[in-house]
């Protein structure tokens, strides 16, 4: 029995991971660290200071300076996320969320950004969601359950009651922990672990997931 879900945003409903990307890429070339797209699919769902310990390596940094290269990496990171309106929602995502509200599931976003209310505000799609669990709800970022399990909480549910939908690793990992049904969106490769894999949300009809979840 399902009642709730709880959506990723970043790679699930809407690509701004193509905005972390080039922001980080920014801070790279600043700091003549070397970095590109293939680099950056490590950082894919990683929060912001786990990123930047990825990106910089064994280099030695003090903390004022990384303090200092993540503030820095937002505000660019802002700055490209100043334009994103509803065409930036990823295909098949409003249906999703409206075949859910008509089935009276509850609907929660878990993600690990501090710049998720906002993003959600520009997507149009704060009305379509009954609690939002974002980078300032709790400490342990993914792949610690603590988000998810905030989320739950959000929405009065158990966790055995909620589906999560996450396109990474450290995500799946996270519902897994928070003891939730995942759908993994990607390749096998990378949400593999999710009790049910699809490549993305287009087409995507709730009853045929409810179906496999409780099979
Ligand atoms: P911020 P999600 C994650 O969002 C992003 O995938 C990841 O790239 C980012 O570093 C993290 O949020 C923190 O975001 O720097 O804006 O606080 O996938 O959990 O929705
Ligand atoms: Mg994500």
């Amino acid at each position: 029995q399902i009642q709730g879900t709880i959506f990723d945003l970043d790679g699930v409903l809407t690509d701004t991971a193509e905005y972390h990307y080039q922001a980080w890429q920014r801070l790279a070339d600043e700091e003549g660290i070397p970095f590109n797209r293939q680099a950056n699919e490590a950082l894919r769902g990683v929060s912001r200071r786990a990123s930047l310990m990825l990106i910089i390596g064994n280099r030695r940094y003090s903390d004022a300076e990384i303090e200092e290269m993540m503030e820095r990496k937002n505000q660019y990171y802002v700055e490209l996320i100043k334009n994103i309106s509803s065409q930036d929602l990823l295909p098949g995502a409003v249906s999703l969320l409206d075949q859910l509200r008509q089935a009276q599931i509850k609907i929660a976003i878990g993600s690990g950004s501090k710049n998720a209310r906002t993003v959600i505000e520009r997507l149009g799609i704060a009305d379509k969601v009954d609690a939002i669990a974002d980078g300032y709800s709790v400490q342990k970022p993914k792949p610690a359950p603590d988000l998810f399990l905030f989320a739950a909480q959000q929405l009065g549910l158990a966790p055995s009651l909620c589906v999560v939908f996450e396109d990474a690793t450290a995500g799946i990992a996270a519902g897994l922990a928070a003891g939730m049904w995942t759908v993994g969106l990607g390749p096998g490769e990378r949400v593999g672990a999710a009790h049910v894999v699809l490549p993305n949300l287009a087409g995507i009809k709730w009853v045929d997931i409810r179906a496999k979840l409780t099979r």
